[in-house]
């Protein structure tokens, strides 16, 4: 036994990711304020329940902590009523389906090929709570929901819930639109924001519930910063009953230490997050347009390739994305193959598409310029322009200009632990 063999892994892990490119749409890196965070005292403990309403003692700072998340939380989405004890997306959304549905009832979601997660789908958290669930018809050319066949299906299946929201979100959702039909029916409206809770928080994109939606889900470490874990907001009258399915029902205590990071990460995100998420829009366009001229099938062409973190290319005539996935991987570029709307569930293992988010290489402080150079070694790399190893040594040089955290408190070297002051 050598527990010195686990950190000899951890600091290949950390050089690697110093000298690469990560594109990975539903990651980010937090500030060496926030991973202090992770190491303190408060990672020991429990606090059950609601603050205030402790079924431990020793909570009094505990509970300072957790109303200071609230507040943020309350403050920076501008909504009534704010759940921060869900410890991922994915259970944020159970606890959702909990207070909202009844097993048995039907769904309307995104199918995983458009864009759905997991977790609106039977494989996954849906399936869990009972739900029958049924895709929304989606337009491939606009990448968003048919309305009008929705609503005509919606009117057949009285679906009790209706989720927006999704892993693969060039665009805004129609969600005031969803409310309508919602409303004709008596449904729920619920918007999985995980992906674009950062670009919400900084003002760049829809809130979903001041448009309407009764409760936006959404985990805290893709665009919005923070660390690994997730929120529930919602109006006021949903309160008792979200709060009731997050404790008792699917968390008992809540992981205190990444609270308190979650704290520093609102405060980074009221501070700078408009600037940030400015900032990943346009590089993200400024990318897509890149690649696009490169000649790439990027997505969303018609309606200027995308207004989140992502950019969706189909790679089918380079190979496919597996193929375009382990090739970039190889030489420091990593993000992930996707599957497309016009791929089935089937192809999962090779999907058509690669998703590139640029919400961390954002973070680290690249802006538009580099947003060209990063498109270049992509194309150098998928079209074999050069060989592996020499686009590899160049990405280590270019990637040495940002290994920083920025939009935080100060400027912290983002791979390495930080001293304390
Ligand atoms: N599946 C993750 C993603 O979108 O990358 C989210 O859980």
């Amino acid at each position: 036994m050598n527990p010195s063999r686990v950190f000899d892994i951890i600091e290949k892990h950390t050089k690697m990711m110093e000298d690469s490119i990560p594109l990975i749409a539903s990651e980010n890196i937090t500030s060496p304020l926030v991973r202090r965070c992770y190491v303190s005292d408060l990672g020991h403990r429990y606090a059950e329940g609601k603050v205030g309403e402790r079924f431990y003692e020793g909570c009094s700072y505990i509970d300072e902590i957790e109303q200071m998340a609230i507040d943020l939380t309350r403050k920076i989405f501008e909504v009534e009523h704010a759940n921060v004890q869900p410890i991922s997306g994915v259970v944020a959304n159970i606890a959702a389906f909990f207070a909202l549905t009844s097993a048995g009832d039907t769904i309307m979601s995104l199918s995983v090929p458009c864009g759905g997660h997991i977790s609106h789908d039977t494989v996954s958290a849906a399936g869990l709570r009972g739900l029958r669930v049924v895709h929304y018809p989606f337009n491939n050319e606009e990448m968003t929901i048919d309305l009008d066949r929705t609503a005509v299906i919606a009117r057949e299946i009285e679906p009790k819930l209706f989720i927006l929201g999704s892993s693969l979100i060039l665009f805004r959702q129609p969600v005031s639109e969803i409310r309508k039909i919602a409303d004709e029916i008596g449904a729920y409206v619920m918007y999985d924001a995980s992906h674009v809770l950062g670009l919400i928080a900084g003002k760049s994109f829809q809130n979903p519930i001041k448009e309407g939606a009764d409760v936006m889900t959404g985990s805290t470490h893709k665009t919005f910063f923070g660390p690994q874990r997730a929120i529930i907001a919602s109006k006021e009258g949903l309160a008792e009953d979200i709060d009731r399915a997050v404790f008792p029902g699917v968390v008992s205590n809540h992981h205190l230490n990444t609270l308190a990071g979650y704290v520093i990460a609102a405060m980074e995100m009221l501070e700078f997050g408009e600037r940030y998420a400015k900032q990943v829009v346009k590089n993200a366009k400024t990318l897509a347009e890149e690649l696009y001229n490169l000649g790439y099938r990027v997505l969303g062409e018609n309606k200027g390739f995308t207004e989140t973190h992502q950019v969706a290319v189909d790679v089918k005539e380079h190979g496919g994305g597996e193929r375009v996935a382990k090739k970039l991987e190889a030489v420091g570029i990593i993000l992930n193959k996707n599957l497309l709307p016009w791929d089935s569930i089937e192809d999962t293992e090779d999907p058509s598409g690669i998703r590139i988010g640029v919400q961390e290489v954002t973070r680290l402080g690249m802006k538009e310029e580099d947003m060209r150079i990063l498109a270049n070694f992509i194309d150098a790399a998928i079209r074999e322009k050069k060989s592996a190893a020499t686009i590899r040594e160049e990405i280590k040089e270019f990637k040495k200009n940002f290994r920083t955290v920025k939009y935080s408190f100060d400027e912290f070297d983002a791979y390495r632990f930080p001293e304390l002051k």
